[in-house]
Order: C-alpha cells, then sequence, then structure tokens
C-alpha cells in the first residue's frame, strides 16, 4: 500500500450549529491546511479535505481552539447527534436543540487519549480501560457507557421537530420525534433500527428505516439513549463487521425481543407513541423570520461544497458575512447553509453581501435542484464506485429538460445519489435513487416517500444516463397524465405498480 499523505477531518457540531466566529475559524482552517474549501455533511458537520499529514495536529488543535472538536465525529460510538437546523419556533427549537447537545455529550466517549494524542495533554491518568469485570459490559469500567469493547459499529442519532424530516430521523439508528402539546415540549416518539449502508450482490446487508417503539418523557430521554446503546454493544454483532449496525441486532432480536431488553436494561417500558405527522424532508430556502422577529436565511449550496468558483466567489462571501453576522451559521442535513438570528439592522449588510458574492438562495434553482443530495464520491472517497457530487449536477440538467418537456418543472421530487451503497447521502429514501456500481454506472432505485419514511427498491441495475433517463421518461410522462393532485412521485410509481412498497428493510430485495 502507498502510504497516505493527506486526510479528510471532521469536524463533531451537534446539530449542526457553528457561530460565526467558529465558522470563521473554520473556514480560515480550510485556507490554511486544506484544499482550500469546506465541505457540509450530510449529517451537519464540517469537512476538510486534503489536510496534509503534517498539519493534522495542527489542524485539530484550531479545531478544538473554536470550542469544536472531532471526537466521535468517526469510530464505532455515537456520531454527530442531528437536529431540526431551522428554528421556526423558537422556544421549542432551542430547547431540542439543547436536548440533542445533551444526548452528544451523554454519549460522548471519556477516553482521554484524543487530548493525549491530538492537543499534547498531559496523560493523567491512564486513558486504556480497566480489564473486564462480572456483570454486563460497561459496568465498573471508566468508559460506562460503551465499555471496554466500545460499540461493534457506527452509531447514529437525530432528533426531529414534526413537521420537518430534515434530519431523515428513520436512517438513524436512534431517533427522537419531538411531541408538542399545548405549544410545550413534552417528550419524544423513540425510534430505533434505521440505516442505509448496505453492499451490492449481498442480500444480507439492506437499508433500515427505524421502527417508532413508543414515546419518553423529557426526564426519560438520555437513559433511553444510553441504554439503546448498550444493548446494541452487548448483542451486536461482533463477528461480521458488515452486519453490526444495530439494525440487523434488531431483526436477528425481532422488534419485541429488542424492546424487552431495552426495557430490562433501563428499568421500565416506554409508553405508547404519540401521533405526529411529518411533511418533508426538504429544506426551505430563502430568509425565514421567527416568532420572536429574527431572520434566518437559508442557502441552497450543491451538495455542501463551500468554494471560490468561476462563477460565484462563496467561500470568500461567506466569510465576509462571518465577520458582520452575530448570530449563527446553521449547517442542514441537506448540506446547506443557514445564516441564523439575523438582526434587522444587520439583514441588509448580509443581503448586499448575498448579492456581491452572487451566493445562492434558491431562487433560480429547481425545486428538483433543490432537493436533490450527492454524497462526496470521487475523487477524495476511497469507496466510490461512481462519481456523485461532481456529476449531479449535469445529470439534473438533463432531468430539469425531461421534467419541463411533460410540463412538470415545479415539481419537488427528490433525487438522491451516491458513488457506492454505502448511502452516504441517504440513496434509499430518494423518489428516485441512483447508487454508483461502475464509472457511469448506477442502480436506479424508485418508491421512496417525499417524508423520508419508506425506501424505496431496486428498478434498473447497472445503467448509465442515457439508459437511466430513457427508463424515466414514460413513467415521468404516465406521472404528468395521471398523477392525482398533490401526489408525489415517490407514491405515484407505487399506486401505478412500477415498483412494489418496502415496508421496512427485511423486504428491499424481495
Ligand atoms: Fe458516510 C463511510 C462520507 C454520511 C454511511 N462516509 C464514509 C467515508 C468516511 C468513506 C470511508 O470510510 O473511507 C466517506 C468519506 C468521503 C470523503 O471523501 O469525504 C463518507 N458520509 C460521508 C459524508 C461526508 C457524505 C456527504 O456527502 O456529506 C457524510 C458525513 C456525515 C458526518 O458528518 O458524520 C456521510 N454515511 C453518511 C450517511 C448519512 C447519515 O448518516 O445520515 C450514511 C448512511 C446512514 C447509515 O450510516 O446507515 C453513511 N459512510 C456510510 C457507510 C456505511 C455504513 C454501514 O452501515 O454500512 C460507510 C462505510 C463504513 O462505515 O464502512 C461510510
Ligand atoms: Fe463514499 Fe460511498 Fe459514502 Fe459516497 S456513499 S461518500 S462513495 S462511501
Amino acid at each position: 500500500l502507498e502510504p497516505l499523505y493527506s486526510f479528510m477531518i471532521r469536524a463533531r457540531v451537534p446539530g449542526g450549529v457553528a457561530t460565526a466566529a467558529q465558522y470563521l475559524q473554520m473556514a480560515e482552517l480550510a485556507t490554511q491546511y486544506s484544499s482550500g474549501s469546506l465541505r457540509l455533511t450530510t449529517r451537519q458537520a464540517f469537512q476538510w479535505h486534503g489536510v496534509f499529514k503534517r498539519n493534522l495536529k495542527t489542524t485539530i488543535a484550531g479545531i478544538n481552539k473554536s470550542m469544536l472538536d472531532t471526537i466521535a465525529a468517526c469510530g464505532d460510538v455515537n456520531r454527530n447527534v442531528m437536529s431540526n437546523p431551522l428554528p421556526e419556533t423558537s422556544a421549542i427549537h432551542a430547547e431540542v436543540y439543547e436536548w440533542a447537545q445533551k444526548i452528544s455529550e451523554h454519549l460522548l466517549p471519556q477516553t482521554k487519549a484524543y487530548h493525549e494524542i491530538w492537543l499534547d495533554g498531559e496523560k493523567v491518568e491512564s486513558s486504556e480501560v480497566e480489564p473486564a469485570k462480572e456483570g454486563p459490559q460497561g459496568q465498573g469500567f471508566k468508559e460506562p457507557i460503551y465499555g471496554k469493547t466500545y460499540l461493534p459499529r457506527k452509531f447514529k442519532t437525530a432528533l426531529a421537530i414534526p413537521p420537518y424530516n430534515d434530519v431523515d430521523v428513520f436512517a438513524n439508528d436512534l431517533g427522537f420525534i419531538a411531541i408538542v402539546e399545548n405549544e410545550q415540549l413534552v417528550g419524544f416518539n423513540v425510534t430505533v433500527g434505521g440505516g442505509m449502508g448496505s453492499s451490492h450482490g449481498d442480500e444480507s446487508t439492506y437499508p433500515r428505516v427505524a421502527d417508532v417503539i413508543g414515546f419518553c418523557s423529557l426526564d426519560q430521554v438520555l437513559t433511553v439513549a444510553e441504554n439503546v446503546v448498550k444493548v446494541q454493544r452487548d448483542f451486536g454483532n461482533r463477528e461480521v463487521r458488515k452486519l453490526a449496525r444495530l439494525k440487523y441486532t434488531i431483526d436477528r432480536l425481532g422488534l419485541a425481543g429488542f424492546k424487552e431488553k431495552l426495557f430490562a436494561y433501563q428499568g421500565f417500558e416506554l409508553a405508547e407513541a404519540r401521533a405526529f405527522e411529518f411533511k418533508h424532508n426538504g429544506d426551505r430556502y430563502g430568509w425565514y423570520q421567527d416568532e420572536v422577529g429574527n431572520w434566518h436565511l437559508t442557502l441552497y449550496i450543491h451538495s455542501g461544497r463551500i468554494a471560490d468558483f468561476d462563477d460565484k466567489l462563496l467561500f470568500t462571501g461567506l466569510k465576509e458575512i462571518a465577520k458582520v453576522h452575530q448570530g449563527e451559521f446553521r449547517i442542514s442535513p441537506n448540506q446547506n447553509l443557514i445564516i441564523s438570528n439575523v438582526t434587522r439592522q444587520t439583514k441588509p449588510v448580509i443581503e448586499a453581501l448575498i448579492n456581491r458574492y452572487g451566493i445562492s438562495i434558491g431562487e433560480v434553482e429547481s425545486p428538483v435542484r433543490k432537493n436533490s443530495l450527492a454524497c462526496v464520491a470521487f475523487p477524495t472517497c476511497s469507496l466510490a464506485m461512481a462519481e456523485a457530487e461532481r456529476y449531479l449536477p449535469s445529470f439534473i440538467d438533463k432531468f430539469e429538460e425531461l421534467l419541463a418537456k411533460y410540463d412538470l418543472s415545479e415539481q419537488a421530487i427528490n433525487i438522491r445519489m451516491t458513488g457506492c451503497p454505502n448511502g452516504c447521502a441517504r440513496p434509499f429514501l430518494g423518489e428516485i435513487g441512483l447508487v454508483g456500481k461502475a464509472p457511469g454506472k448506477y442502480n436506479l432505485y424508485l418508491g421512496a416517500s417525499h417524508i423520508g419514511s419508506r425506501l424505496n427498491k431496486l428498478y434498473r441495475e447497472n445503467i448509465n444516463e442515457a439508459q437511466i433517463l430513457s427508463e424515466l421518461e414514460p413513467i415521468i410522462q404516465d406521472y404528468a397524465n395521471a398523477k392525482n393532485e398533490d401526489e408525489y412521485f415517490g407514491d405515484f410509481v407505487i399506486r401505478k405498480g412500477y415498483i412494489k412498497a418496502v415496508q421496512n428493510g427485511l423486504d428491499f430485495h424481495s
């Protein structure tokens, strides 16, 4: 193997919230130590690509100096906790965001190794965990939640505030759906067992949407989160890494079996789930005023890539905005950026900068483009089999022509593309999913719901762009002629029998 000289770094940003000062610092690090661009991820984090090995420590120290860090942004632990990014109901939103932070802190590994390795921390006490003791793993260890073995696989948590499912809560191992009654947050419905990753040609692997298993009150949230993690720690598959995520543990134990273990671990049963309704899993672009009068601006950023391009200076423009902005920058789970809590006085200044640097607030992009997602793929992802981020714009150009031909230009259809079936842009929740198979070739999936609650299913395998478009054209034509009012594309293809509805994941391949 060739030695690796340059690396990708990912920050942990619970709920995707960074102050303007923190954003500025992240951008400075990108200028100094990486490819000069920042990447917003599908889990509301920042990534830097092309960091030379000699600059790794300085960059990580710089992230920590800004009060963000990279702890648990990767690894077999709980990852960046996601939370609905747009504060339209400021009070509830702020409360749910606080829960995202609390869960993130609660599930953070306790080891001091991170500080010792990356921040020149003094080795005050051993960062190694103590030897095994009697009882369930974790009891009596310095890592009270992760025990001596950590988790068998990565673990992901998200909090959603209905009616918006922009975090794609059902794609997460653990989810909390906010329940608001009489304008008060009273607790959360708990979801378990979501995940996207799979391998081509291996039907033992599959994406899965999470199950809602009940309701927890606010004082139960951390106990539930901790014990879901502990059940996965103790019962997750440690022999076959491909089958180690919580979704497989649940299908192996059965949902009832899993719940039984969870309730025994946490010492109480969950109450019956409460009613909720999601409208969609996309972003809302442009200016939005919240209930207390502050402004929030959602920008359209293709695949979260913040760089200076020939036609617009996005990287430079956002740095200039960060210098005058007093509020926050919020990363959306759809790889967009929200300039948040803008005061009445600063709004015109930010508007002027947006215009000067040609930054998009989604006013010219079509609904289909604004609802699209692509993962990084080539050139930095070593697991990519096909292009995604760099190719999606030109694919959408052609798809837009197809929609225009049938007078559907205003229709929002979720297209999600990834370079491989690991599913980093949650392609199996796209109404049209394109998953890379080989350079220029994709599997085409259809039939996911527009709200992120139902998976899509394989429609055609290993086809190129011309084949994808010719497969889609008759369906689009039919959709234009026969769709019910307000019927989403994903629901239409199922009603018309183009594809079978997937129930959870076990029937994804059947
Ligand atoms: Fe991912 C691995 C990029 C969100 C499922 N993912 C990778 C790696 C690190 C490749 C690697 O292991 O060498 C990619 C780095 C590419 C690069 O050059 O930057 C990568 N994943 C990303 C990001 C940057 C995609 C993006 O375009 O934004 C997202 C970073 C999220 C973050 O901030 O933490 C990203 N990855 C996801 C998601 C979406 C989500 O979490 O909502 C998924 C599907 C959900 C899930 O986990 O089930 C996802 N990534 C994977 C998997 C498959 C996991 C599995 O269960 O099989 C891998 C491969 C692995 O873990 O072995 C992977
Ligand atoms: Fe890489 Fe595959 Fe994830 Fe895309 S989906 S970033 S190609 S691992």
